[in-house]
């Protein structure tokens, strides 16, 4: 139906890249064109590229399942991630793009008394933090999301729920294109099948720009937001990080009609869903348990979630799935990202998200924009070093990333 439409103007250009640029941003991820955005919005940088080895948006940011919540136990991941909450609110009207954020609702299941306790403990220290989130009984449960079983007689029964009702989901894709058309619109250089290959430095150590598959590119600042490809980028500028990239899959249903009202995660059961627009169920696993940089995972982990997903929605039993995928996730010892400095002058990372940093898109790539344009971190990312893992200054959320690891 496309072919037949005229005259529709590209989103965003296609330029060929310049010489050099104040900076250069690896990886077209959320993440690294709201970075390029906010640095041409809200600090006049607009002599800056994106550079993409593939198509924009076609590493996590679109291969992920679109929950958004800041439920994190910790002070620092409230700051984070609710300062995200926050700019998701206003976000379509920011782009004038609708990234369809829609508040619907997260509820993160209790099948036993670890998971009372430890769901009781983060709605507690939401609440000190001023992050909404309350407790459920099983009866209310299911009055938030009808279709839930609650049954006693359930393998892992529902004994309760945490309920965060500002958390939800929005359009991926939509993400991606929002900020890089507000970027472009701002004289930003997008370029996509550019793979960044090698980070060159000047005899201070400090970087000087980055060799390509499209040629040497001069950068007075580098900012590497690639996600699961980051330990190998971080290589090229001999700086080693305390990552592991695995693979994480999710699939989705046939659509039909509005069934599930809300999000609902089980981390106990490894299996969350939640139901797009389109009406297809959006189902997702648990990591993969062994490194990878494929885009795709084990058969077994699917049938294993899938399985999850019946006991605790019986209704999908004979419901037909259409496609499933992976992507690469950079897991940090403590589960919470770096949004940081480096050791080498000029060069900046943010990374570490590991499952979870699709939520954080416009906060992290707010104050990310922030520390590479003055240098120091915002106080919103300072914790989130580096040094962290040397320190032992760690921000443990493995809890709360409620995807099984
Ligand atoms: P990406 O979107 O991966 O962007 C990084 C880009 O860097 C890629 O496009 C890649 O091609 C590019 N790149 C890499 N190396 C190079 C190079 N050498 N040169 C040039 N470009 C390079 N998070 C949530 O909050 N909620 C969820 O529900 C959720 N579900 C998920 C489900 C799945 C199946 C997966 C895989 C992830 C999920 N996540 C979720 C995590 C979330 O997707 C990521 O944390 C987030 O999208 C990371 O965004 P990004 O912009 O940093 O990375
Ligand atoms: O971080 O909320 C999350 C999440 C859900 C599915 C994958 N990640």
């Amino acid at each position: 139906a496309m072919r037949g439409h005229r005259g529709w103007e590209a989103q965003w250009t296609s330029p060929e890249p310049k010489a050099e640029y104040d900076v250069v941003i690896i990886g077209a991820g959320g993440h690294g064109l709201g970075t390029a955005y906010y640095l041409a919005r809200e600090h006049g940088i607009t002599n800056v590229a994106v550079l993409e080895k593939g198509w924009l948006g076609g590493g996590n940011t679109g291969r992920n399942t679109t929950i958004i919540r800041s439920n994190y136990l910790y002070d620092e991941s409230a700051g984070i991630y609710d300062h995200a909450l926050k700019l998701w609110d206003g976000l379509s009207q920011d782009l004038n793009y609708n990234v369809m954020y829609s508040a619907r609702g997260v509820m993160m299941l209790a099948h036993n008394v670890h998971d009372v306790q430890s769901l009781k403990r983060h709605v507690h220290a939401n609440r000190l933090n001023g992050v909404d989130n309350e407790w459920l009984t099983p009866e209310q449960a299911k009055e938030y999301c009808p279709p839930l079983n609650i049954s006693r007689d359930a393998r892992y029964p529902v004994v309760g729920a945490s309920l965060q009702r500002r958390g939800g989901t929005a359009r991926h894709d939509a993400v991606a294109w929002g900020y890089a058309r507000g970027a472009a619109a701002r004289g930003v250089h997008i370029i996509q099948n550019c793979e960044v290959t090698g980070i060159r430095r000047g005899p201070n150590g400090a970087v000087t720009g980055v060799e390509t598959s499209r040629g040497f590119i001069g950068a007075k600042k580098i900012g590497a937001v690639a996600a699961g490809n980051t330990s190998v980028v971080m290589n090229m500028a001999d700086v080693r990080m305390p990552l592991e990239s695995y693979p994480l899959q999710a699939l989705v249903s046939e659509p039909v009609k509005p069934v599930v009202p809300c999000v609902v995660m089980s981390n106990t059961v490894h299996a969350y869903i939640s139901q797009s627009d389109k009406g297809e169920l959006v189902i997702g696993a648990g990591t993969d348990q062994y490194y990878s940089y494929s885009q795709a995972g084990a058969l077994h982990n699917l049938e294993h979630t899938l399985d999850a997903i019946c006991e605790m929605f019986p209704m999908f039993t004979r419901m037909k799935m259409l496609r499933s995928w992976g992507g690469v996730v950079d897991v940090t010892p403590d589960r919470s990202p770096i949004l940081a400095k480096t050791p080498v002058q000029g060069l900046y990372v943010n990374c570490g998200w590991g499952t979870g940093g699709f939520k954080a898109t416009p906060g992290s790539a707010h104050v990310f924009a922030h520390t590479i344009a003055r240098d120091e971190p915002h106080p919103i990312n300072a914790p989130f070093t580096l040094e962290r893992f040397r320190t032992g200054r760690l921000i443990d959320e493995a809890a709360a990333a409620a995807v099984a690891h």
